[in-house]
């Protein structure tokens, strides 16, 4: 071979080298750079059968995807998210995704994050910044539908009633997208009947625990009570215990309308507790690990991608139970 030719030969591979370590950040995950690409993920908690089937998702996705993931659980609260994402900047990780435990409050951070040239996903929930720039893509439900879906259903359950139909709402975690959305898509669609009556309205911040004391303090407050609307299944959960304390039938004596679509709420269909349930779908992971590496890689994503999700009835819900992944 000439000494022309291995010249270029050389040339060529060195270029190949460099562009393959060039398209990754420190933790140089670039094609081809051999390097795992290192994700770190801020999750809000453990609060709820949901959160439990996305952590889930996000660790078994993470392996599968041959992806070194850096998990943290902040326990609801917001202050250990933005430690959790400044740790991760620190470390200087390819990637940063969170679910962000309310909406407001984060544009200090992920301008940090910016300016580390580390691109942030949002997951499950969103946030309120006007600043586009400061995450790549959100992947996530649309909850204003998931809260009209629930309303639609009320609407119709109670076509022919004369009314007033009093509804008591046990609300997601405050401040949160989940509660603000659900509580405004369910509004918007019950509006439209003064019949409706929503008589109470309180968080249990999407736990059981909270979301039967809260149900307790409606039993002993509100003289009627014909609708529970609850934000997730946890709380809907809890407050059938509440309900039966009370000496009263959980979707007969009070109908419940949930959200979720976790198994424990479809036995409780199964059992004619919970007369609704609003599909949300908790397994992200394999699409987040996905994106991730589509954004290390310097590929276009959506701004936005929206999970697919149904809605059960008592029936739909008792025929899913035996193969429901969570
Ligand atoms: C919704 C998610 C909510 C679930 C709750 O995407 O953020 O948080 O509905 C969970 O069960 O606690």
């Amino acid at each position: 071979m000439s000494k022309r030719a291995a010249a270029a030969l050389v040339a060529g591979a060195m270029v190949a080298v460099l562009t393959a370590c060039g398209s990754g950040g420190t933790g140089s995950a670039g094609k081809g750079s051999g390097h795992k690409l290192v994700v770190g993920f801020s999750q809000v908690g453990a609060e709820s059968g949901w959160r439990t089937a996305n952590t889930k998702s996000i660790q078994e996705s993470a392996k599968k995807a041959g992806v070194e993931l850096k998990f943290s659980d902040a326990q609801q609260k917001q202050e250990n998210q933005i430690k959790a994402i400044r740790s991760f900047i620190q470390q200087k990780v390819d990637v940063i995704a969170f679910s962000p435990v309310v909406e407001s409050g984060w544009d200090t951070v992920l301008k940090e994050a910016k300016d580390a040239h580390i691109p942030v996903i949002l997951t499950d929930r969103s946030v309120d910044s006007k600043d586009e720039s400061l995450y790549v893509s959100f992947l996530g439900s649309d909850f204003v539908e998931e809260g009209k879906k629930a309303g639609d259903w009320l609407v119709k359950e109670y076509a022919s009633a004369a009314g007033p139909v009093n509804i008591v709402q046990l609300e997601g975690t405050t401040g949160s997208a989940p509660a603000n959305d659900r509580k405004s898509g369910f509004a918007d669609v019950v509006k439209a009947d003064p019949k409706f009556k929503v008589v109470a309205s309180q968080t249990g911040d999407f736990t059981r625990a909270k979301g039967k004391e809260v149900m307790q303090a409606f039993l002993k407050s509100q003289p009627k009570i014909d609708v529970l609307y609850a934000h997730n299944d946890d709380m809907a959960l809890g407050a059938i215990q509440a309900i039966e304390e009370a000496g009263k039938k959980p979707g007969s004596d009070i109908k419940i309308v949930s959200v979720d679509g976790v198994k424990d709420a479809f036995t409780a269909m199964s059992q004619g507790k919970i007369n609704y349930d609003v599909e949300c779908n908790p397994l992200l992971g394999d699409q987040l690990m996905d994106l991730a590496k589509k954004v290390k890689a310097g590929e276009q994503v959506p701004r936005r991608i929206k999970t697919e999700e149904g809605t059960f009835t008592p029936d739909q819900a008792t025929a899913a139970l035996p193969n429901r992944q969570y």
